[in-house]
């Protein structure tokens, strides 16, 4: 008896992993469309590159423990918001918030939370925007509306927050707080760089008059 009762979660949980993945597809697939209509109308990608991961089963209990949450499938669908992860790399600052906006505004996704860690950079230096989101799923006999962490950053910051992040497992570093401090500054001067190339960028659009190719060809027509 409890062998098919351990069975049957295990069955039901496979199936819930399948529709976070699901989700994931769903969520990355909005932001191809936006990478590719944002390409035609200004001529540049915003986005860089796209990760996803599904948070793997020993991080869920993990997390889940040491929030003291009862191990449930509701618990995990209620309580655990970033099951499905989609990281969006941006080229630069503006683009991160025009890609944020344009997905917030589809009338199929609903915004739970937003944590503007550019705006409000965590104290040791972290910067990124966090969107928890919800989209609904279509699968064969139900639709189910299901939560994306979705974090989108320029490519300085991913690099500051992925060295950052291997860090941190390095454990017993001797000058902890000393390490702290040029980590912090190190991302300062990212946040600097962040914001001149994006003044470079606008400055060469101001300037810019090349026509596009179709531009040429209409007037040659
Ligand atoms: P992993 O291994 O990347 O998945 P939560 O604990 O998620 O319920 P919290 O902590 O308020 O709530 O969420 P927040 O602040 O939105 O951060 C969630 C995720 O952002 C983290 O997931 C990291 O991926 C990333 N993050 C947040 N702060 C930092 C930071 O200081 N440095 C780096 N490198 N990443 C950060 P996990 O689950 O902690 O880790």
């Amino acid at each position: 008896d409890q062998s098919k009762e351990i069975l049957s979660l295990v069955v039901e949980f496979k199936e819930l992993m399948m529709m976070y993945k699901c989700a994931i597809k769903e969520i990355k697939t909005k932001f191809e469309v936006l990478d590719t209509e944002f390409k035609i109308r200004y001529q540049r990608n915003p986005i860089n590159f796209i990760n996803t991961r599904l948070k793997c089963t020993t991080s869920i209990i993990k997390k889940m423990t040491r929030k003291n949450i009862p191990f449930t499938l509701e618990n995990i669908e209620k309580y655990i918001h970033d099951v499905a992860g989609v990281r969006v790399i941006c080229s630069y600052v503006d683009d991160i918030y025009s890609i944020a906006e344009a997905l917030i505004k589809q009338d199929d996704i609903k915004l739970i939370t937003k944590k503007d860690y550019i705006a409000h950079p965590k104290s040791n230096g972290y910067r990124s925007l966090h969107l928890i989101i919800s989209v609904p799923v279509y699968f064969a006999e139900q639709k189910k509306n299901m939560k994306v962490e979705v974090q989108i950053r320029t490519i300085a910051m991913d690099s500051w927050a992925s060295l950052e992040h291997q860090l941190r497992y390095k454990q017993q570093i001797a000058n902890g707080e000393e390490i702290a401090e040029h980590l912090k500054e190190c991302a300062e001067l990212i946040s600097d760089i962040d914001s001149r190339m994006l003044d470079i960028r606008t400055k060469i659009e101001a300037n810019s008059s090349d026509p596009t190719e179709e531009e040429i060809l209409l007037k040659k027509l």
